[in-house]
């Protein structure tokens, strides 16, 4: 089949769509109808190419991963699989014929937003990095109704609005009725020994879900894989009650099936705070069961053996969401294959492999151990199996030290502990930057760490570059492909070359232009969608992640603040004009965060009434952050704010896609920024504020805000600020958890880290006045940023914890 059409048969088959789904013909099609026939006939070509591929590996007999998350934040696909194909310019003819362009189209797709921030995506850009490397791969998340929330902002108050995607979404979406699997919950185990000494499971009373598949395609970059992503969706077993709809009962006929079908209903919008909710644990257990249930049928039809498994199947669990795919796994093997204990357990431990992604406590996933029993019976029966087993071998690695193996157990104390499970049933455990993974065997895994040594390893993580760099920054694309050629579309290590540009007057020139271009790209974007001005000769220093007192947005703020004063005590104040971005979404219930979008927008308010002072210094909260959103900005942005309290941030990725598209990153010496400075070197990133050592020694000492607040006649001036407040609105409540008043003080340290902050700010932006040396910088930030590309983890993950092969003969 021709994967490549021309814009001729791309017209033809665009026309064909509009016809058969529509009834329509291309003169009179909506934007929005031309979007879906676009992005059918893009279908139409992946299936036929996927279907090639998967005959391929099956002929060589390749060995799977398959990608369990319970997020997939995966913004639009039809620019990206259009960039992918290498179709965008035959469909940009095709489309011209018809009156519109590409551009246009896209903004008609909703974003697939099942996902709250850092883990979600980074879900996705494996799945492009694992398909344009040629591995065969499969992702597994569940098929939300309603992605993360959409966030309106009325008077500095974050409004959730729910995401309704599907509408637009669902083009790309192929359900599999022919693939169901059904998923049990609640009701009462039975077991039954029989004569020949095996153990029958039988269920009563219990209630059945069924899991649809509904499969996305997944395109790579110049590669012969198409992969695809199966996103479950929960069904009522029976359907529909007849007998009651022909009585005309209809609410009660729908009833029953809306009780099953709210597993899938919605994603929930917390990041990194779990609550334990009954049916978070349910949509783990299905996402759990029916991807565990969908890995075993698809082995068994390609091998027909069981025990070949770890061979050919690799399971990765993107954080602790899915581990029930273990004792889910046990389930299978033991009551549907009857193979006994220590033979499953062995399958099981060499096909699982766990990273973690975070080490806020708050975040560490546990289970209320009665609510665990009465809703997955038999697999609890399991876990307390594991559970016994570990604990017999922990007495032999720590005698007597129950200490410690209580603490490494998975049920202790009328919990069950996820984290635990996951590293106890995986023959790898990963973090994800260097400093995060040293952390984890330093403190959260210690014990573990004593017992299976070898079983830690570290991927720092990456980023899918040409969404990043290549597809959403064209210009800077154009230009690296004329510096240094293609091939690091393909091989972003590459990059590396562009340093020999360092200095070349025209490319620093050039670059800055770009950069330029596309600040007023983003000025004009930004007034388009609001009415309001920013100034694209400003400074662009953007903060942009999910709302979080540990990413200390706050400091921010205060920095901020500490300007706004500087200028209000001296309007003619020389300084480098500025504008600050904020971008981020707080959990519905976590009110500090909240309050800290309300502080910024008051800040910005109170700063655009001051016609003087708004020329030299803007604050712009930017609603409704998301992927596509990002894909406007972060081309746009200079400064990258990643100041995060240090040994706090697991890795972060918005680091990486800023330092790509040439921003110079300010940041703390946490997560992958540590790996960025070894990359960039010193003078090319600005490092300031305590590290991780230092941030733990001042905790155990006693962390007394007040102190830096009486040194820093600075800072007093900042604090005492927000006592009065600003557009009205007074913040003593933030000065209060600054400076512990009463209580804990702020965990985060932020006045700690302040005066450190505040100086390699002015230092940054006083360099920003040298465009040489700032396009100096850029370019050797985007030269240095190859290291942060998906593709080099992936290989990594690869090569030595899925022991994992592309397919050999590419044929594309
Ligand atoms: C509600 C429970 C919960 C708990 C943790 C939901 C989501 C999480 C995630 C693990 C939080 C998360 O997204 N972590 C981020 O993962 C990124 C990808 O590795 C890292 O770059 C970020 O530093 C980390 O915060």
């Amino acid at each position: 089949m021709n994967y490549k059409p021309n814009a001729r048969e791309v017209g033809e088959s665009i026309k064909q769509k509009l016809a058969r789904y529509f009834g329509t013909a291309p003169e009179e099609a909506t934007k929005d109808q031309l979007y879906k026939a676009c992005a059918m006939s893009v279908k139409d070509i992946l299936t036929q190419k996927r279907s090639d591929f998967r005959t391929q590996v099956n002929r060589e007999g390749k060995k799977r991963i398959y990608y369990m998350s319970i997020e997939f934040l995966l913004g639009r696909s039809l620019k990206t699989n259009l960039h992918n194909l290498e179709l965008a310019e035959a469909y940009n003819e095709a489309l011209a014929e018809y009156g519109t362009d590409l551009d246009s189209l896209y903004e008609c797709e909703p974003d697939a937003g099942l996902g709250n921030g850092g883990l979600g995506r980074l879900a996705a850009c494996f799945m492009d990095s694992l398909t344009s490397l040629d591995y065969p791969a499969c992702g597994f998340s569940l098929c939300y109704e309603y992605g993360l929330f959409k966030q309106r902002i009325i008077d500095g108050v974050q409004i959730e609005i729910p995401d309704v995607w599907l509408p637009g979404g669902e083009v790309w979406l192929v359900p599999r009725t022919d693939r169901i699997f059904k998923v049990r919950f609640g009701g009462t185990v039975r077991e039954n020994w029989r004569e020949d000494g095996r153990c029958e499971i039988t269920y009563e009373d219990c209630e059945e879900i069924e899991a649809v598949p509904y499969d996305m395609m997944i395109s790579g970059y110049d590669c012969a894989a198409v992969n695809q992503l199966r996103l479950w969706k929960a069904r009522d077993i029976h359907h529909f009650n007849m007998g009651l709809f022909t009585q005309g009962q209809y609410t009660k006929a729908l009833e029953k099936s809306t009780n099953a079908e709210i597993l899938t209903k919605s994603l929930y919008p917390s990041d990194n705070h779990i609550e334990g909710k009954l049916l978070r644990l349910s949509q783990q257990y299905f996402l759990a069961s029916a991807s565990t249930q969908s890995i075993v049928r698809d082995h068994m039809a390609v091998y027909g053996r069981i025990d070949t498994l770890p061979d050919k199947v690799s399971i990765h669990i993107n954080d602790t969401h899915p581990a029930l795919c273990i004792p889910e796994l046990m389930r299978i093997l033991i009551d549907d294959y009857t193979l006994d204990w220590d033979t499953a357990w062995d399958i099981v431990t060499r096909t699982v492999s766990y990273t973690n992604h975070t080490v806020m406590p708050e975040a560490l996933e546990t289970w209320q151990e009665d609510l665990f029993r009465f809703r997955l019976p038999r697999i609890y029966m399991i876990l307390k199996e594991i559970n016994e087993r570990f604990c017999k071998q922990a007495w032999e690695a720590f005698p007597g030290n129950w200490n410690r193996i209580s603490n490494m157990s998975i049920i202790s104390y009328g919990q069950i502990k996820m984290a635990n499970l996951s590293v106890i049933a995986s023959h790898t455990v990963n973090g994800v930057s260097k400093l995060h993974s040293q952390i984890l065997v330093d403190t959260v895994f210690k014990d573990f760490y004593h017992m299976y040594h070898n079983r830690f390893d570290n991927v720092t993580n990456g980023i899918a570059h040409r969404r990043w760099l290549c597809f959403s920054n064209p210009q800077l694309a154009g230009l690296l492909d004329e510096c240094i050629g293609t091939q690091y579309r393909k091989d972003p290590k590459t990059l590396s070359e562009f340093i020999k540009f360092a200095d070349d007057k025209t490319v620093l020139d050039r670059l800055g232009e770009i950069k330029y271009n596309n600040k007023v790209a983003f000025a004009n974007y930004y007034n388009r969608i609001t009415g309001r001005r920013i100034d694209p000769n400003s400074v662009f220093d953007v903060q942009i992640k999910r709302l979080h007192e540990y990413k200390r947005q706050l400091l921010n703020a205060l920095n901020i603040i500490s300007l706004y004063i500087r200028l209000k005590d001296n309007p003619n104040f020389q300084m480098q004009p500025m504008t600050f971005l904020f971008g981020a979404k707080a959990a519905p219930g976590y009110d500090m965060a909240k309050r800290i979008i309300k502080l910024i927008c008051c800040l910005s308010e109170e700063i655009e009434k001051d016609p003087v002072i708004r020329e030299k210094l803007r604050v712009v909260f930017l609603e409704d952050y998301n992927v596509s959103l990002a894909e406007k900005l972060i081309p746009s942005a200079e400064i990258s704010e990643q100041i995060s309290l240090a040994g706090k941030e697991a890795s972060g990725t918005g680091c990486m896609k800023l330092m790509i598209n040439g921003a110079m990153t300010i940041g703390t010496l946490d997560g992958a920024n540590v790996e960025m400075l070894d990359a960039v070197g010193e003078e090319n990133i600005s490092i300031f504020g305590l590290n991780a050592k230092e941030v733990e020694a001042l905790w155990l000492s006693g962390y007394r805000s007040v102190l830096f607040y009486g040194d820093n006649a600075i800072l007093r001036r900042v604090v005492d600020s927000l006592n009065i407040g600003f557009n009205g609105e007074s913040f003593s409540d933030i000065a209060g958890y600054l400076l512990a008043g009463y209580g804990i003080a702020d965990p985060y340290m932020c006045l700690a880290d302040f005066e450190s902050y505040r100086l390699a700010h002015l230092s940054l932006t006083e360099k920003y006045a040298d465009k040489d040396l700032w396009n100096k910088m850029s370019l050797k930030n985007i030269a240095a940023a190859g290291h942060f590309a998906a593709d080099r983890s992936i290989r990594e993950y690869a090569d030595r914890i899925w022991k994992l092969k592309p397919v050999d003969g590419i044929k594309k």
